[in-house]
């Protein structure tokens, strides 16, 4: 018998599979589509860990799955390869960006092409490419031209590590995301667009996604939407209006005091009237060294300071009440003043208590009479803000902007586009707040589209987040340089039926959807959402349970794991992990014992396939006649069986046809492997299978072990590939009476059930009990340790199944 040589075999597919073309997808084809997308990677200096790839495999799986069932199938990849990360490992090792992204890319390559994936590589997209962000910047000129990117000169959060500015969005709490620094706050002048703009239909729009709920709330809090009015305070003796948001006019008569947020405009003019105009300015420059995180925090103290001499007037009593300037008001939310409510709410309160203020206990009023009686309206505010779009970095796409004195901003005509990104020798972030763009005097200098006079170009670059926010799209037509993506093209392949990846809940997601709804609005694309469903990936932490991290020592390289156990063992595992969304530590030992499955596959295939040369010690006898029976056509019934027994197999092969498909749409994979691990048990443990129940078993486990299913496949002397046979419909009428329901219990208590026909033996029922993702927070942790110390498991086939520590 050959042995099982996974570095022979995987070799040899992956090389066919290239050469063959097979998973092209076609543009003009009348069978259904499906579009399937992992969130693209930057090719980072790393290099893949073992993490990775879990979501790749995911959807290599699905999308062969699908390619079985007779669909059009578009399975992309490319790369995100503009921005910080990118370009601090450039610096970091002294490599200009654009030659680290080629290496890197390339690296990442080989290491996902020995995973053998069925990506159509001749979609390949890379963000860096002229030729694609190219339509990034038009992209950008609509928006412009829609009036939806502002130039603005506002505060902004500065990386003072990074050097550059950022969006709320690439912060953690007060630190920049990328590097762990505290922000600080800076006012630049910079491009802002505005996402605010499509804060309701992005809100009301996620109502129609398949995404998991926990997203869609992360994505409601992220743009915060709240419901409230605004009500103007008239300033005594002037003609000053203090504009406040509340989402409790009903609480007007309790507002005791008001006050401005130290940003707030009306702080400074108010202040050259105030009799305490020093303390109030030297207040207002201590706030702004505080991140708004410290102000915010619920049990920092209060501080904050009169505005003396100035009072404003309660719209409902007509009373006068004082003016103060404080901290835990914010210059961005709402309108960057309240009405202060002490006995309502609890800030106020803490306010109220340290500055000896007024607490008066009123009545409610009917919100909606009470701010038409006053004059005021009811207005939504949002928390997320309009998106900080420049960065004062080399490494991004340039803002396809020209300067004039005379005509101001001018946008490039898209004729001229792109605006490539200058070849320079010095990339390093300036921190003068201006882009090295601008030392390159030639670059800059141009004339205007408008006048034809001297003019500069913009210096900021975009952020990371741009080019990733619509290549979805790109990939329908990858090609197209005269349209960012064809009408017919678009028609076909929109939306993304399915949109892996994990981390991403409220940065590309939220951008994306900006994105897409804009190209909507301006007809480029047809579906007003993206991404129809969305599965959120469970990282893969390393065995020590920490993440995976040069840092700690403790990643693991997925090629050496591919050297040692083969691609087709690694696959199955991270299938057999545990449930897709769950995060999971790396097992070695558990991956020996998928690699253990796959050598059993190999045995009962070889011996099937006639290549049997000697005995195999194992249970397994399938001989020459079982070919012959198929032949007969004699299929489902292995020779030299009582009927009964072939029967049961057939019942079980087609609960696991059943279970497999179903499993794989709904991205269930490690159940559907621990069926397929059932149906082989029961296979060895019948000692024979017929041809034709082979051919089944193997198509399904194609999309999980691609590589020896073909082999296999391949050695049962069928003309077609595996992929070209189809997927294998079950039976109904033979579903039916074999399994048994049969409850678990743990530790005396019953935590769930399993499925399982009659003569399962307690190996496939302990199986079944770990495939059950109910259960699996209750069983003992994997290996499972029976007798002293360990558990001790009972097992009566058709009754119970027990745990019990002992
Ligand atoms: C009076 C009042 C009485 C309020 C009461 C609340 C309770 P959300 O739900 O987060 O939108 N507020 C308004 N603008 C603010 C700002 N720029 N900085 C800090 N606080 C601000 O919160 C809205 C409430 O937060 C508003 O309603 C206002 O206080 C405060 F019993 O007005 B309220």
């Amino acid at each position: 018998m050959d042995t099982y040589d996974h570095d022979k075999i995987e070799k040899k597919w992956q090389k066919r599979w290239g050469e063959s073309g097979s998973f092209r997808a076609s543009d003009e084809s009348s069978k259904e589509k499906i579009f399937v997308l992992d969130m693209f990677p930057y090719p980072s200096g790393e290099g893949l860990h073992v993490g990775h790839p879990k979501g790749y495999i995911a959807t290599d799986v699905y999308s062969r799955h699908m390619r079985m069932r007779g669909k059009n199938v578009l399975h992309p990849m490319g790369w995100d390869a503009f921005g910080l990360p990118a370009e601090n490992f450039a610096l970091k090792n002294k490599i200009h960006p654009r030659i680290a992204v080629e290496k890197n890319i390339e690296n990442f390559k080989s290491q996902l092409a020995h995973i053998g994936f069925d990506y159509d590589w001749s979609r390949e997209i890379n963000t860096t490419d002229p030729a694609y962000y190219k339509w990034t910047q038009w992209i950008f000129l609509q928006l412009y031209k829609k009036g939806l990117a502002d130039l603005r000169n506002e505060p902004i959060n500065w990386c003072p590590s990074c050097m550059t500015g950022l969006a709320n969005e690439d912060l953690d709490g007060n630190a920049c995301e990328r590097c762990g620094t505290i922000v600080e706050k800076r006012t630049l002048p910079q491009w802002v667009l505005k996402i605010t703009a499509y804060a309701d239909r992005m809100l009301a729009d996620l109502d129609s996604l398949n995404w998991p709920e926990h997203i869609k709330e992360a994505q409601r809090n992220w743009i915060g939407r709240s419901e409230g009015a605004e009500i103007e305070f008239a300033v005594s003796g002037s003609d000053e209006r203090i504009k406040v948001f509340t989402t409790r006019p009903d609480t007007l008569f309790g507002a005791t005091y008001t006050v401005l947020a130290p940003e707030h405009e009306l702080v400074k003019k108010l202040a050259e009237r105030a009799e305490n105009k020093e303390e109030i300015l030297s207040y207002v420059k201590a706030a702004s060294a505080k991140t708004e995180i410290e102000r915010t925090k619920d049990e920092k103290e209060k501080t904050g300071v009169e505005l003396r001499g100035i009072k404003a007037i309660n719209p409902a009593n007509n009373e006068e009440i004082p003016v103060f300037v404080a901290d835990y008001v914010l210059g961005g939310y709402g309108t960057g003043a309240i009405m202060a409510v002490p006995a309502h709410d609890e800030r106020d309160f803490a306010f109220a208590k340290k500055f000896n203020l007024p607490i008066k206990e009123i009545e409610l009023e009917n919100s909606e009479e009470i701010v038409k009686k006053v004059g005021g309206k009811m207005v939504s505010t949002y928390k997320i803000k309009d998106w900080v779009f420049s960065r004062q970095r080399y490494w991004g796409e340039p803002i396809p902007i020209i300067h004039c004195e005379k005509d101001g901003a001018v946008p490039v005509p898209e004729s001229q586009l792109p605006v490539m990104l200058p070849e320079v020798e010095h990339y390093e972030p300036s921190g003068t707040g201006e882009s090295p763009l601008a030392t390159i005097a030639e670059w800059v200098n141009t004339t205007c589209p408008t006048c034809g006079g001297p003019a500069k170009r913009e210096t900021n670059t975009m952020p990371q987040w741009a080019g990733s926010s619509w290549y979805y799209l790109r990939f329908m037509d990858p090609k197209n340089d005269t349209t960012l993506v064809s009408k017919e093209k678009e028609k076909y392949w929109a939306p993304v039926d399915v949109y892996v990846g994990g981390d991403h809940a409220v940065r590309h997601l939220i951008y994306a959807r900006f994105w897409h709804k804009f190209l909507y609005d301006i007809g480029s694309v047809s579906t007003i959402e993206p991404f129809a469903r969305l599965e959120f990936l469970g990282f893969i932490l390393a065995e020590d349970g920490r993440k995976m991290s040069k840092r700690y020592g403790n990643v693991i390289n997925p090629d050496d794991v591919v050297k040692t156990y083969g691609a087709d063992s690694f696959r199955v595992y991270e299938m057999f992990m545990g449930p897709f969304e769950n995060t999971v530590a790396w097992s070695t030992s558990s991956i020996i014992g998928t690699r253990r499955f796959i050598e059993r596959v190999w045995k009962i295939g070889m011996e099937i396939s006639g290549n049997a040369s000697a005995s195999t010690g194992s249970a397994t006898s399938v001989t020459e006649d079982l070919k012959a029976a198929e032949a007969e056509g004699d299929v489902g019934r292995g020779a030299g069986r009582g009927a009964d027994t072939a029967g049961s197999l057939e019942t079980l092969l087609h609960q696991t046809i059943k279970k497999v498909s179903e499993d794989i749409e709904a991205f269930k994979f490690n159940t559907a492997v621990s069926q397929m691990m059932v149906l082989l048990n029961a296979i060895e443990k019948e000692g024979s299978i017929s041809a034709g129940q082979w051919k089944t078993f193997l198509q399904l486990l194609n999309p999980f072990a691609p590589h020896i299913a073909s082999e296999l496949w391949e050695r049962m002397e069928n003309v077609e590939t595996i992929e070209a046979s189809g997927w294998p419909a079950f039976d109904e009428a033979k579903l039916a009476g074999s399994t048994k329901t049969i409850a678990v219990q743990i530790n005396g208590k019953v935590r769930g059930t399993v499925e399982l026909a009659p003569n399962a033996s307690q190996e496939e029922a302990v199986e079944a009990a770990y495939a059950n993702p109910e259960l699996g927070k209750w069983l003992p942790p994997r290996p499972l340790q029976e007798g002293e110390g360990g558990v001790k498991v009972i097992y009566v086939p058709g009754r119970i199944l027990s745990f019990v520590a002992v």
